[in-house]
């Protein structure tokens, strides 16, 4: 499945998978993320916004199948729509993380997206790939390779 959806003309640490949570999206802070990607040099090759189901979350989440807060995470997940986005730029994995700030936003740096947004470490507001393993299998999971921008 993985290979399928294998984007080879790009360097695979370019490319990274982000999504605006559920949190994100009623806090109508959707325009303000999608802001600070551009203003820090990511280009947009792909963006859509869609609801996920309970069992859909489970799939994209099933790295943390075993973690005490999968299921309440999943639930969070699917509660509303979401907008998902395949970013691209140099070293893009890494330097999403660091706008993103860490994953408790009482611990993110000033500045950061989870700062300003994330309600708290499960309503934080925004994903963002950790790996090229896993930037790999999230795009392909939400986009097929044709809707990404040349
Ligand atoms: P990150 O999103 O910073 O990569 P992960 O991959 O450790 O963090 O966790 C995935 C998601 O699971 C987080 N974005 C957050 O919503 C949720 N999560 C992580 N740790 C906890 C926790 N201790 N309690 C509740 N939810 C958590």
């Amino acid at each position: 499945h993985r290979d399928l959806h294998s984007f080879p003309t790009r360097r695979s640490s370019d490319l990274t998978f982000t999504i605006v949570k559920p949190d994100a999206v009623r806090r109508n802070a959707v325009g303000d993320i999608i802001e600070q990607f551009e203003k820090n040099g990511f280009r947009i090759l792909a963006m859509k916004m869609l609801q996920i189901s309970k069992h859909q979350a489970e799939q994209f989440y099933a790295v943390h199948a075993s973690r005490p807060f999968f299921n309440t995470l999943t639930d969070f997940m699917s509660s509303g729509p979401i907008v998902v986005l395949a970013l691209e730029k140099e070293n893009a994995i890494a330097d999403l993380r660091k706008i993103m700030g860490a994953t408790d936003p009482s611990k993110a740096d000033e500045g950061t997206i989870r700062k300003k947004w994330a309600t708290n470490i499960e309503h934080n507001a925004i994903h963002g790939s950790d790996a090229e393993d896993t930037a790999r299998f999230e795009l392909s999971y939400f986009f097929a390779g044709y809707e990404l921008a040349k």
